[in-house]
Protein backbone atom coordinates (compact mmCIF):
# COMPACT_ATOMS: atom_id res chain seq x y z
CA UNK A 1 0.00 0.00 0.00
CA UNK A 2 1.49 3.31 -0.90
CA UNK A 3 2.25 5.17 1.76
CA UNK A 4 0.21 9.00 0.84
CA UNK A 5 -2.95 9.26 0.08
CA UNK A 6 -3.41 10.39 -3.49
CA UNK A 7 -5.58 13.12 -4.58
CA UNK A 8 -9.26 11.81 -5.41
CA UNK A 9 -12.06 13.03 -7.26
CA UNK A 10 -14.71 14.90 -5.57
CA UNK A 11 -17.78 13.60 -5.21
CA UNK A 12 -20.91 15.09 -6.68
CA UNK A 13 -23.51 13.62 -4.76
CA UNK A 14 -27.40 13.78 -4.76
CA UNK A 15 -30.81 12.36 -2.61
CA UNK A 16 -31.63 8.94 -3.78
CA UNK A 17 -35.68 9.03 -3.65
CA UNK A 18 -37.76 6.73 -5.39
CA UNK A 19 -34.73 5.16 -7.30
CA UNK A 20 -33.96 8.66 -8.80
CA UNK A 21 -30.59 10.91 -8.04
CA UNK A 22 -32.04 14.31 -7.00
CA UNK A 23 -30.69 17.78 -5.76
CA UNK A 24 -32.55 19.51 -3.06
CA UNK A 25 -35.54 21.40 -4.44
CA UNK A 26 -34.17 24.65 -2.59
CA UNK A 27 -31.00 23.73 -5.00
CA UNK A 28 -29.02 24.19 -1.25
CA UNK A 29 -25.80 22.18 -1.02
CA UNK A 30 -22.96 21.51 1.77
CA UNK A 31 -19.30 20.27 1.64
CA UNK A 32 -18.19 17.34 3.37
CA UNK A 33 -14.14 17.84 4.30
CA UNK A 34 -11.18 15.53 5.14
CA UNK A 35 -10.43 16.09 8.97
CA UNK A 36 -6.98 14.96 8.02
CA UNK A 37 -6.60 17.94 5.49
CA UNK A 38 -9.47 20.35 6.24
CA UNK A 39 -8.86 22.04 2.53
CA UNK A 40 -10.14 18.83 0.86
CA UNK A 41 -13.30 18.89 -0.63
CA UNK A 42 -14.45 15.20 -0.31
CA UNK A 43 -17.83 15.90 -2.02
CA UNK A 44 -20.62 18.41 -2.30
CA UNK A 45 -24.56 17.25 -1.48
CA UNK A 46 -28.03 18.70 -0.93
CA UNK A 47 -28.57 20.51 1.86
CA UNK A 48 -32.64 19.07 2.21
CA UNK A 49 -35.45 20.45 4.13
CA UNK A 50 -38.99 19.30 4.67
CA UNK A 51 -40.03 19.09 1.48
CA UNK A 52 -37.94 16.62 -0.27
CA UNK A 53 -38.51 14.68 3.03
CA UNK A 54 -41.77 15.05 1.49
CA UNK A 55 -41.27 13.47 -0.82
CA UNK A 56 -38.81 10.95 0.36
CA UNK A 57 -41.88 9.77 2.53
CA UNK A 58 -43.93 9.69 -0.10
CA UNK A 59 -41.78 7.13 -1.89
CA UNK A 60 -41.13 4.94 0.98
CA UNK A 61 -45.06 4.51 1.51
CA UNK A 62 -45.58 4.00 -2.17
CA UNK A 63 -42.62 1.11 -2.37
CA UNK A 64 -44.48 -0.50 1.24
CA UNK A 65 -46.96 -2.51 -0.19
CA UNK A 66 -45.04 -4.57 -2.65
CA UNK A 67 -41.92 -4.61 -0.07
CA UNK A 68 -43.66 -5.77 2.69
CA UNK A 69 -45.42 -8.79 0.32
CA UNK A 70 -42.25 -9.59 -0.47
CA UNK A 71 -41.03 -13.25 1.03
CA UNK A 72 -38.90 -12.94 3.86
CA UNK A 73 -36.68 -15.19 2.14
CA UNK A 74 -36.43 -12.69 -1.06
CA UNK A 75 -35.75 -10.07 0.75
CA UNK A 76 -32.96 -12.07 2.92
CA UNK A 77 -31.64 -12.70 -0.74
CA UNK A 78 -31.00 -8.89 -1.96
CA UNK A 79 -29.52 -8.23 1.90
CA UNK A 80 -27.38 -10.50 1.53
CA UNK A 81 -26.33 -9.81 -2.12
CA UNK A 82 -25.85 -5.98 -0.30
CA UNK A 83 -23.42 -7.69 1.91
CA UNK A 84 -21.61 -9.61 -0.57
CA UNK A 85 -20.98 -5.83 -2.39
CA UNK A 86 -19.67 -4.18 0.39
CA UNK A 87 -17.71 -7.09 0.79
CA UNK A 88 -16.21 -6.44 -2.67
CA UNK A 89 -16.01 -3.20 -2.58
CA UNK A 90 -14.58 -3.14 1.16
CA UNK A 91 -11.38 -1.24 0.48
CA UNK A 92 -12.94 1.25 -1.80
CA UNK A 93 -15.25 2.03 1.00
CA UNK A 94 -12.64 2.00 3.36
CA UNK A 95 -10.67 4.95 1.50
CA UNK A 96 -13.30 6.60 1.38
CA UNK A 97 -14.32 6.63 4.96
CA UNK A 98 -10.94 7.29 6.15
CA UNK A 99 -11.03 10.30 3.66
CA UNK A 100 -14.25 11.45 5.41
CA UNK A 101 -13.93 11.09 8.61
CA UNK A 102 -10.33 10.11 9.52
CA UNK A 103 -10.29 6.89 10.69
CA UNK A 104 -7.02 5.13 10.39
CA UNK A 105 -7.47 2.46 7.33
CA UNK A 106 -7.57 -0.45 9.28
CA UNK A 107 -10.24 0.80 11.69
CA UNK A 108 -12.57 1.59 8.62
CA UNK A 109 -12.06 -1.64 6.86
CA UNK A 110 -13.46 -2.86 10.24
CA UNK A 111 -16.16 -0.62 9.73
CA UNK A 112 -17.05 -1.99 6.38
CA UNK A 113 -16.40 -5.30 7.75
CA UNK A 114 -18.98 -5.09 10.48
CA UNK A 115 -21.91 -3.73 8.07
CA UNK A 116 -20.93 -6.81 5.67
CA UNK A 117 -21.11 -8.89 9.08
CA UNK A 118 -24.67 -7.62 9.86
CA UNK A 119 -25.80 -8.12 6.69
CA UNK A 120 -24.96 -11.79 6.24
CA UNK A 121 -26.01 -12.32 9.79
CA UNK A 122 -30.00 -10.60 9.43
CA UNK A 123 -30.22 -11.84 6.20
CA UNK A 124 -30.43 -15.62 7.38
CA UNK A 125 -33.29 -14.16 9.17
CA UNK A 126 -35.20 -14.11 6.35
CA UNK A 127 -35.62 -17.96 6.81
CA UNK A 128 -36.27 -17.91 10.43
CA UNK A 129 -38.01 -14.74 11.61
CA UNK A 130 -39.27 -16.85 14.42
CA UNK A 131 -43.10 -16.92 15.82
CA UNK A 132 -45.06 -19.07 18.50
CA UNK A 133 -47.43 -21.54 18.03
CA UNK A 134 -49.05 -22.04 21.58
CA UNK A 135 -51.88 -24.75 22.38
CA UNK A 136 -55.50 -23.36 22.50
CA UNK A 137 -57.49 -23.50 25.49
CA UNK A 138 -60.27 -24.52 23.03
CA UNK A 139 -61.00 -27.94 20.91
CA UNK A 140 -59.94 -27.84 17.14
CA UNK A 141 -58.33 -24.19 17.28
CA UNK A 142 -54.49 -22.54 16.53
CA UNK A 143 -52.76 -19.56 18.21
CA UNK A 144 -49.42 -18.54 16.94
CA UNK A 145 -47.63 -15.36 16.24
CA UNK A 146 -45.84 -13.44 13.12
CA UNK A 147 -43.72 -10.05 13.07
CA UNK A 148 -45.36 -7.83 10.74
CA UNK A 149 -43.70 -4.78 9.76
CA UNK A 150 -43.79 -1.21 10.79
CA UNK A 151 -44.10 0.67 7.58
CA UNK A 152 -41.92 3.86 6.89
CA UNK A 153 -38.89 3.94 9.18
CA UNK A 154 -36.69 6.84 9.86
CA UNK A 155 -33.13 5.82 10.30
CA UNK A 156 -30.85 8.63 11.87
CA UNK A 157 -27.24 7.80 11.88
CA UNK A 158 -24.04 9.66 13.04
CA UNK A 159 -20.59 10.02 11.17
CA UNK A 160 -18.53 7.62 13.83
CA UNK A 161 -19.54 4.38 12.20
CA UNK A 162 -20.42 5.86 8.90
CA UNK A 163 -21.07 2.35 7.11
CA UNK A 164 -21.64 -0.07 10.46
CA UNK A 165 -24.00 1.84 11.77
CA UNK A 166 -26.72 2.00 8.97
CA UNK A 167 -26.38 -1.16 8.66
CA UNK A 168 -27.46 -2.22 11.87
CA UNK A 169 -30.39 -0.27 11.46
CA UNK A 170 -30.98 -0.38 7.55
CA UNK A 171 -30.50 -4.11 7.44
CA UNK A 172 -33.03 -5.33 10.03
CA UNK A 173 -35.27 -2.87 9.14
CA UNK A 174 -35.91 -4.30 5.50
CA UNK A 175 -35.44 -7.86 6.82
CA UNK A 176 -38.58 -7.12 8.22
CA UNK A 177 -40.34 -5.63 5.72
CA UNK A 178 -40.33 -1.93 6.22
CA UNK A 179 -39.61 1.14 3.85
CA UNK A 180 -36.84 3.12 4.88
CA UNK A 181 -36.09 7.33 4.91
CA UNK A 182 -32.23 7.50 5.89
CA UNK A 183 -30.79 10.60 6.81
CA UNK A 184 -27.15 10.25 8.06
CA UNK A 185 -24.76 12.70 9.92
CA UNK A 186 -24.01 16.04 7.68
CA UNK A 187 -20.10 14.92 8.45
CA UNK A 188 -20.47 11.39 6.38
CA UNK A 189 -23.11 11.63 3.40
CA UNK A 190 -20.36 10.10 0.56
CA UNK A 191 -20.40 6.75 3.15
CA UNK A 192 -23.89 6.85 3.26
CA UNK A 193 -24.63 7.05 0.03
CA UNK A 194 -21.71 4.11 -0.53
CA UNK A 195 -24.00 2.27 1.60
CA UNK A 196 -26.61 2.71 -0.59
CA UNK A 197 -25.43 2.39 -3.86
CA UNK A 198 -24.61 -1.55 -2.21
CA UNK A 199 -28.42 -2.18 -2.08
CA UNK A 200 -29.09 -0.59 -5.32
CA UNK A 201 -26.16 -3.04 -6.64
CA UNK A 202 -28.07 -5.74 -5.25
CA UNK A 203 -31.16 -5.32 -6.69
CA UNK A 204 -33.00 -3.02 -4.09
CA UNK A 205 -36.52 -1.75 -5.48
CA UNK A 206 -37.06 1.34 -6.18
CA UNK A 207 -38.09 3.63 -3.06
CA UNK A 208 -37.58 1.28 -0.76
CA UNK A 209 -34.63 2.96 1.03
CA UNK A 210 -34.59 6.42 0.31
CA UNK A 211 -31.67 9.24 1.45
CA UNK A 212 -32.15 12.45 2.03
CA UNK A 213 -28.70 14.22 3.13
CA UNK A 214 -28.90 17.53 5.24
CA UNK A 215 -28.52 18.65 8.86
CA UNK A 216 -30.21 18.11 11.71
CA UNK A 217 -32.47 20.97 12.34
CA UNK A 218 -34.12 21.04 9.11
CA UNK A 219 -33.91 17.71 7.74
CA UNK A 220 -33.52 15.17 10.38
CA UNK A 221 -36.32 17.43 12.04
CA UNK A 222 -38.93 16.61 9.16
CA UNK A 223 -38.19 12.70 9.65
CA UNK A 224 -39.20 12.83 13.11
CA UNK A 225 -42.21 14.60 12.69
CA UNK A 226 -43.12 13.48 9.73
CA UNK A 227 -46.58 11.63 10.41
CA UNK A 228 -45.64 9.39 7.83
CA UNK A 229 -43.12 7.68 9.61
CA UNK A 230 -44.12 5.15 12.36
CA UNK A 231 -40.90 4.77 13.79
CA UNK A 232 -37.12 6.64 14.26
CA UNK A 233 -33.82 4.41 15.06
CA UNK A 234 -31.40 7.13 15.99
CA UNK A 235 -27.69 7.23 17.15
CA UNK A 236 -26.29 10.19 18.59
CA UNK A 237 -25.73 12.60 21.45
CA UNK A 238 -28.36 12.29 24.49
CA UNK A 239 -29.76 15.83 24.10
CA UNK A 240 -30.94 14.86 20.64
CA UNK A 241 -32.27 11.71 21.70
CA UNK A 242 -34.29 14.08 24.17
CA UNK A 243 -35.88 16.06 21.83
CA UNK A 244 -36.60 13.35 19.57
CA UNK A 245 -38.39 10.61 22.12
CA UNK A 246 -40.05 13.63 23.44
CA UNK A 247 -41.92 14.55 19.81
CA UNK A 248 -42.43 10.41 18.90
CA UNK A 249 -43.87 10.22 22.09
CA UNK A 250 -46.33 13.43 22.02
CA UNK A 251 -47.21 11.43 18.36
CA UNK A 252 -47.01 8.04 19.96
CA UNK A 253 -44.51 7.12 17.54
CA UNK A 254 -41.80 4.52 18.04
CA UNK A 255 -38.37 5.28 19.14
CA UNK A 256 -35.34 3.45 19.51
CA UNK A 257 -32.45 5.19 20.53
CA UNK A 258 -28.71 4.56 21.15
CA UNK A 259 -27.13 7.56 22.67
CA UNK A 260 -24.26 8.16 24.85
CA UNK A 261 -21.40 6.60 26.97
CA UNK A 262 -18.94 6.89 29.75
CA UNK A 263 -17.46 3.56 29.70
CA UNK A 264 -15.32 2.29 32.50
CA UNK A 265 -12.25 -0.38 32.34
CA UNK A 266 -11.95 -1.61 35.84
CA UNK A 267 -8.14 -2.78 36.45
CA UNK A 268 -8.28 -4.52 39.73
CA UNK A 269 -5.13 -4.95 41.06
CA UNK A 270 -4.55 -8.88 40.77
CA UNK A 271 -5.00 -7.80 36.96
CA UNK A 272 -2.26 -8.52 34.03
CA UNK A 273 -0.95 -4.68 34.31
CA UNK A 274 -0.01 -4.60 30.53
CA UNK A 275 -3.12 -6.67 29.32
CA UNK A 276 -4.94 -4.04 30.84
CA UNK A 277 -2.76 -1.12 29.23
CA UNK A 278 -2.99 -3.13 25.97
CA UNK A 279 -6.87 -2.79 26.21
CA UNK A 280 -7.14 0.63 27.66
CA UNK A 281 -4.74 2.32 24.83
CA UNK A 282 -7.24 0.50 22.14
CA UNK A 283 -10.41 1.44 23.89
CA UNK A 284 -9.44 5.04 24.87
CA UNK A 285 -7.48 6.21 21.72
CA UNK A 286 -9.04 3.76 19.04
CA UNK A 287 -11.26 5.83 16.54
CA UNK A 288 -9.76 8.68 18.15
CA UNK A 289 -11.86 8.03 21.15
CA UNK A 290 -14.59 8.45 18.74
CA UNK A 291 -16.82 5.79 20.12
CA UNK A 292 -19.79 5.46 21.87
CA UNK A 293 -18.00 2.56 23.69
CA UNK A 294 -14.97 4.12 24.59
CA UNK A 295 -13.11 3.62 27.59
CA UNK A 296 -13.27 7.39 28.51
CA UNK A 297 -12.90 6.54 32.31
CA UNK A 298 -10.25 4.01 33.56
CA UNK A 299 -10.85 2.57 36.87
CA UNK A 300 -7.72 1.36 38.83
CA UNK A 301 -7.38 -0.08 41.96
CA UNK A 302 -4.53 1.45 43.98
CA UNK A 303 -2.03 -2.19 43.93
CA UNK A 304 -2.29 -1.38 40.19
CA UNK A 305 -2.44 2.25 39.51
CA UNK A 306 1.78 3.27 39.45
CA UNK A 307 2.66 0.41 36.89
CA UNK A 308 -0.55 0.78 35.27
CA UNK A 309 -0.20 4.97 34.66
CA UNK A 310 3.41 5.19 33.80
CA UNK A 311 2.88 2.26 31.29
CA UNK A 312 -0.51 4.10 29.55
CA UNK A 313 1.31 7.30 29.41
CA UNK A 314 4.38 5.98 28.07
CA UNK A 315 2.70 3.89 25.33
CA UNK A 316 0.08 6.61 24.47
CA UNK A 317 3.10 9.12 23.86
CA UNK A 318 4.01 7.58 21.03
CA UNK A 319 1.28 6.91 19.29
CA UNK A 320 2.01 7.79 15.70
CA UNK A 321 -0.69 10.63 14.81
CA UNK A 322 -1.64 11.40 10.97
CA UNK A 323 -3.62 10.97 7.81
CA UNK A 324 -4.92 7.29 8.95
CA UNK A 325 -4.33 6.53 5.17
CA UNK A 326 -1.03 6.54 5.87
CA UNK A 327 0.59 3.55 6.83
CA UNK A 328 2.15 3.27 10.72
CA UNK A 329 -0.27 5.86 11.36
CA UNK A 330 -2.42 4.95 14.78
CA UNK A 331 -4.51 8.25 15.13
CA UNK A 332 -6.54 9.76 13.13
CA UNK A 333 -7.88 13.24 13.39
CA UNK A 334 -11.03 14.29 15.12
CA UNK A 335 -14.01 14.93 12.81
CA UNK A 336 -14.59 18.30 12.54
CA UNK A 337 -13.20 21.62 13.61
CA UNK A 338 -15.93 22.11 16.13
CA UNK A 339 -15.48 18.57 17.77
CA UNK A 340 -11.96 19.04 18.04
CA UNK A 341 -12.83 22.90 20.39
CA UNK A 342 -14.91 20.58 22.16
CA UNK A 343 -12.25 18.51 23.13
CA UNK A 344 -9.79 21.17 24.11
CA UNK A 345 -12.86 22.72 26.02
CA UNK A 346 -12.90 18.91 28.12
CA UNK A 347 -8.77 19.46 28.66
CA UNK A 348 -9.76 23.12 29.97
CA UNK A 349 -12.19 21.87 32.13
CA UNK A 350 -10.62 18.90 33.99
CA UNK A 351 -7.14 21.33 34.86
CA UNK A 352 -10.15 23.61 36.40
CA UNK A 353 -11.31 20.59 38.53
CA UNK A 354 -7.93 20.00 39.46
CA UNK A 355 -7.20 16.51 37.70
CA UNK A 356 -4.04 15.81 36.88
CA UNK A 357 -2.87 16.84 33.34
CA UNK A 358 -0.21 13.63 32.47
CA UNK A 359 -0.63 13.76 28.82
CA UNK A 360 -1.27 15.51 25.72
CA UNK A 361 -4.27 18.42 26.55
CA UNK A 362 -3.47 20.27 22.99
CA UNK A 363 -4.24 20.21 19.23
CA UNK A 364 -1.39 19.07 17.41
CA UNK A 365 0.12 21.28 15.50
CA UNK A 366 3.38 20.33 13.92
CA UNK A 367 4.25 19.88 9.76
CA UNK A 368 1.35 18.37 8.37
CA UNK A 369 -1.02 17.92 11.36
CA UNK A 370 -1.58 21.97 11.11
CA UNK A 371 -3.56 21.35 7.96
CA UNK A 372 -6.23 19.07 9.89
CA UNK A 373 -7.95 18.78 13.03
CA UNK A 374 -5.86 16.56 15.34
CA UNK A 375 -5.69 16.25 19.07
CA UNK A 376 -2.77 14.75 21.23
CA UNK A 377 -3.90 11.20 22.93
CA UNK A 378 -5.08 12.63 26.32
CA UNK A 379 -4.51 11.50 29.91
CA UNK A 380 -5.62 13.00 33.50
CA UNK A 381 -5.12 10.71 36.22
CA UNK A 382 -6.07 11.20 40.44
CA UNK A 383 -9.23 12.01 38.84
CA UNK A 384 -12.28 12.36 41.09
CA UNK A 385 -15.59 10.32 40.45
CA UNK A 386 -17.18 13.72 40.68
CA UNK A 387 -15.71 15.47 37.99
CA UNK A 388 -17.00 16.70 34.54
CA UNK A 389 -13.97 14.84 33.11
CA UNK A 390 -15.21 11.75 34.77
CA UNK A 391 -18.89 12.48 34.18
CA UNK A 392 -19.42 13.64 30.68
CA UNK A 393 -19.11 12.32 27.32
CA UNK A 394 -16.19 14.07 25.70
CA UNK A 395 -16.18 11.84 21.95
CA UNK A 396 -12.36 12.59 21.53
CA UNK A 397 -9.02 10.94 22.23
CA UNK A 398 -9.43 11.79 26.39
CA UNK A 399 -9.67 9.54 29.01
CA UNK A 400 -9.23 9.88 32.90
CA UNK A 401 -7.85 7.86 35.24
CA UNK A 402 -9.58 7.11 38.71
CA UNK A 403 -7.56 5.42 41.40
CA UNK A 404 -9.93 3.55 43.94
CA UNK A 405 -8.95 1.27 46.84
CA UNK A 406 -11.13 -1.85 46.58
CA UNK A 407 -13.48 -3.71 44.11
CA UNK A 408 -16.72 -2.16 45.92
CA UNK A 409 -15.32 1.50 44.99
CA UNK A 410 -14.59 0.13 41.71
CA UNK A 411 -18.03 -1.11 41.15
CA UNK A 412 -19.14 2.04 42.35
CA UNK A 413 -17.39 3.97 40.50
CA UNK A 414 -17.46 3.08 37.52
CA UNK A 415 -21.77 2.40 37.99
CA UNK A 416 -21.64 6.18 38.93
CA UNK A 417 -22.67 7.77 35.80
CA UNK A 418 -25.76 8.36 34.15
CA UNK A 419 -24.83 6.15 31.29
CA UNK A 420 -24.58 2.72 31.27
CA UNK A 421 -23.45 1.28 27.25
CA UNK A 422 -20.67 -0.47 28.13
CA UNK A 423 -18.00 -1.64 31.31
CA UNK A 424 -14.90 -4.09 31.44
CA UNK A 425 -12.68 -5.68 34.15
CA UNK A 426 -9.43 -6.51 34.39
CA UNK A 427 -8.87 -9.31 36.82
CA UNK A 428 -7.28 -12.57 37.26
CA UNK A 429 -9.82 -13.74 39.73
CA UNK A 430 -12.46 -16.00 38.11
CA UNK A 431 -14.75 -14.91 41.70
CA UNK A 432 -14.32 -11.30 41.33
CA UNK A 433 -15.31 -11.66 37.71
CA UNK A 434 -18.10 -13.00 37.95
CA UNK A 435 -19.44 -10.48 40.46
CA UNK A 436 -18.23 -7.55 38.00
CA UNK A 437 -20.19 -8.99 35.41
CA UNK A 438 -23.19 -9.30 37.47
CA UNK A 439 -22.93 -5.67 39.07
CA UNK A 440 -21.89 -3.37 36.42
CA UNK A 441 -24.65 -0.88 35.04
CA UNK A 442 -23.88 -1.90 31.57
CA UNK A 443 -25.80 -3.26 28.34
CA UNK A 444 -22.41 -4.60 27.54
CA UNK A 445 -19.72 -5.96 30.15
CA UNK A 446 -16.51 -7.46 28.57
CA UNK A 447 -13.55 -9.46 30.93
CA UNK A 448 -10.13 -8.87 30.15
CA UNK A 449 -10.56 -7.06 27.20
CA UNK A 450 -11.75 -3.28 26.68
CA UNK A 451 -15.06 -1.89 26.28
CA UNK A 452 -14.97 -1.79 22.73
CA UNK A 453 -15.08 -3.98 19.83
CA UNK A 454 -18.81 -5.45 20.17
CA UNK A 455 -19.70 -8.13 17.50
CA UNK A 456 -23.18 -8.01 15.86
CA UNK A 457 -24.10 -11.40 16.52
CA UNK A 458 -25.13 -10.19 19.97
CA UNK A 459 -27.50 -7.31 20.87
CA UNK A 460 -25.72 -3.44 21.47
CA UNK A 461 -27.23 -1.12 23.42
CA UNK A 462 -27.32 0.16 27.21
CA UNK A 463 -29.08 1.22 30.24
CA UNK A 464 -29.97 4.15 31.93
CA UNK A 465 -29.01 6.93 30.10
CA UNK A 466 -27.73 5.30 27.07
CA UNK A 467 -30.95 4.75 25.72
CA UNK A 468 -34.57 4.16 26.04
CA UNK A 469 -34.93 0.28 26.26
CA UNK A 470 -34.02 -1.00 22.88
CA UNK A 471 -31.17 -3.57 21.50
CA UNK A 472 -29.41 -3.43 17.88
CA UNK A 473 -27.79 -5.85 16.03
CA UNK A 474 -28.46 -9.62 16.84
CA UNK A 475 -31.58 -11.29 16.63
CA UNK A 476 -33.01 -8.86 19.03
CA UNK A 477 -32.31 -6.35 16.17
CA UNK A 478 -35.62 -7.17 14.50
CA UNK A 479 -37.76 -6.24 17.36
CA UNK A 480 -36.56 -2.69 16.84
CA UNK A 481 -38.64 -2.84 13.27
CA UNK A 482 -41.34 -4.72 14.01
CA UNK A 483 -45.00 -5.51 15.83
CA UNK A 484 -46.40 -9.25 16.66
CA UNK A 485 -49.41 -9.74 15.56
CA UNK A 486 -51.30 -12.77 17.14
CA UNK A 487 -53.34 -14.93 15.34
CA UNK A 488 -56.24 -17.08 16.36
CA UNK A 489 -57.63 -19.56 14.14
CA UNK A 490 -60.78 -21.41 14.99
CA UNK A 491 -61.36 -25.05 13.01
CA UNK A 492 -64.13 -26.31 14.85
CA UNK A 493 -67.07 -25.26 12.72
CA UNK A 494 -68.71 -23.76 16.06
CA UNK A 495 -68.63 -20.23 18.13
CA UNK A 496 -66.29 -20.85 20.86
CA UNK A 497 -65.51 -18.40 23.56
CA UNK A 498 -62.83 -18.09 25.19
CA UNK A 499 -62.10 -18.35 29.06
CA UNK A 500 -66.07 -19.52 29.05
CA UNK A 501 -66.61 -22.39 26.78
CA UNK A 502 -63.31 -23.90 28.30
CA UNK A 503 -62.80 -27.97 29.53
C1 LIG B 1 -20.41 3.21 18.40
O1 LIG B 1 -19.42 3.74 18.87
O2 LIG B 1 -21.48 3.83 18.33
O3 LIG B 1 -18.23 -2.04 19.87
C2 LIG B 1 -20.41 1.85 17.82
C3 LIG B 1 -17.67 -1.21 19.15
C4 LIG B 1 -18.04 -1.15 17.70
C5 LIG B 1 -19.26 -0.32 17.50
C6 LIG B 1 -19.20 1.03 18.14
N1 LIG B 1 -18.26 -2.48 17.21
O4 LIG B 1 -16.82 -0.45 19.58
Amino acid sequence: MSGTAAVAERIEGLNVIAGERRPARSGATFESRNPARAAEVVGVFPRSGAEDVEDAVRAASAALPSWRRTPWPARGEIILRAAQVLERRKEEVARLMTREMGKVLTEARGDTQEAVDMGKFIAGEGRRAFGETVPSELRDKWAMTMRQPLGVVGCITPWNFPVAIPSWKIFPALMAGNTVVFKPAEDTPACALAFVEALEEAGLPAGVVNIVFGFGEDCGEAVVRHPGVRAISFTGSAEVGRHIAEVCGSMLKRSSLELGGKNAIVVLDDADVELAVDGALWGAFGTSGQRCTASSRLVVQRGAVAAFTAHLTERAARLRLGDGLVDGVEVGPVVNEKQLHRVHGYTEIGVQEGAHLVLGGEVAREGVLAEGWFYRPTIFDAVRAGMRVAQEEIFGPTTVILPVESIDEALAVANGTRYGLSASVYTRDVRRAFRAVNELEAGIVYVNAPTIGAEIQLPFGGIKDTGNGHREAGRQALDEFSEWKSIYIDYSGRLQRAQIDVE
